[in-house]
């Protein structure tokens, strides 16, 4: 089966000259960073319960190929999923005030970190349970399709540890019989929680899945910003003409898995490595590089994003919370 092997060439040369859109790019991945900054800094002081999972490091995945979806298009993440959720155009004091379990955050604050939705920008929902949104994603792209919605798809995230799931491959199966307009993107950051992927499979190039159920793949740098959105659109062209297929998303999260973790499975130097080659420091240093951002430019879009997330705090540490009697309202499970 054909296989697209992309790097950052892709995004092409037209892209470049697009300074608007490089901007979206850059504040983007920016956002979704300081968003979890933040989100570490309210957990700590006792303003979020629960768990969370943080993609710092994975940011240029969650946005690059969100950046690269319609408004209209159906959009499904998994337990790692504040980027895709901003790139999606989630409201970002809405996800703060959900964060907090707040009555203005996107779900009234009953759903919290793994279960952000927001219907009016086709997000479908974050999900809890490795691998159970692929399925959900085909019930999305059948709606599109028995519908004859024209120009719009279903994508849906999972991990490599996801992409053993069961429920995956029959996901991948019942999408590729049926021609429906998926496109699943594989974020592979290595490892399921503490396991590597060098242990949990033994053919490490995950491509090959696709070609199991007739699909076509595709594959890029997951920190490089430009390459996963140049890459994302060209799956999603293809999806439109063709029907499902594969984007394997190479990266790698230097935060824990979640809020306790010791970090025992991995060793201080591989993180190191990662963190030197975060998706914001080599957006910003290919910018200055190639002419198109002066250094001030980039400073102001980082104050401007450091802005909107300190609003965002504060939106959300002033919002009511549900009342006692309101609590169960709109909980189904
Ligand atoms: C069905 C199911 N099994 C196990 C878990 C526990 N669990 C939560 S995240 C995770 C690892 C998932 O790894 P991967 O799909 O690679 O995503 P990543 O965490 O790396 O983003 C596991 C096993 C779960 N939430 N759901
Ligand atoms: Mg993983």
């Amino acid at each position: 089966m054909e296989r697209a092997v992309n790097s950052r060439g892709c995004a092409g040369e037209s892209i470049l000259k697009d300074k608007a859109l490089l901007r979206k790019m850059l504040e983007g991945i920016m956002i979704a960073r300081k968003f979890e900054e933040k989100v570490v800094e309210l957990f700590s002081k006792g303003f979020i319960h629960g768990t969370t999972h943080l993609g710092i490091g994975e940011e240029a995945t969650g946005i690059g190929t969100t950046m690269a979806l319609s408004r209209g298009d159906y959009m499904l993440c998994t337990h790692r999923g504040h980027a895709p959720a901003i790139g999606k155009g989630c409201d970002i004091n809405g996800m703060m005030a959900e964060m907090l379990g707040r009555e203005s955050g996107v779900c009234r604050g009953r759903g919290g970190s793994m279960h952000i939705a927001d219907f009016s920008r086709g997000i479908l929902g974050a999900n809890g349970i490795v691998g159970a949104n692929a399925p959900l994603a085909c019930g999305a792209a059948m709606t599109i399709s028995l519908k004859g919605i024209p120009d719009r798809i279903s994508a849906v995230f999972f991990g490599d540890g996801a992409s053993n799931q069961g429920a995956v491959h029959e996901a991948m199966n019942f999408a590729a019989s049926r021609g429906l307009p998926v496109m699943f993107c594989l974020v592979n950051n290595a490892y399921g929680m503490s396991t590597s992927i060098k242990k949990a499979v033994k053919e490490t190039d995950l491509t090959k899945r696709a070609a199991a159920y007739g699909m076509k793949s595709f594959e890029c740098d997951g920190n490089d910003v430009l390459a996963v959105y140049g890459t994302a659109r060209e799956a999603r062209r293809h999806v439109l003409e063709n029907g499902p297929c594969l984007l394997v998303e190479h990266t790698y999260r230097t935060s824990g898995h979640s809020k306790s973790d010791g970090n025992l499975y991995r060793t201080k130097e591989e993180i190191a490595g990662w963190e030197a080659a975060n998706p914001i420091a080599r957006f910003s240093s290919f910018l200055l590089e190639r002419r198109l951002f002066t250094r001030d430019e980039i400073d102001a879009i980082d104050r401007s994003a450091a802005a909107v997330i300190e609003a965002a705090a504060e939106y959300a540490l002033a919002a009511p919370c549900p009342r006692a009697e309101e609590a169960m309202d709109g909980v189904f499970a």
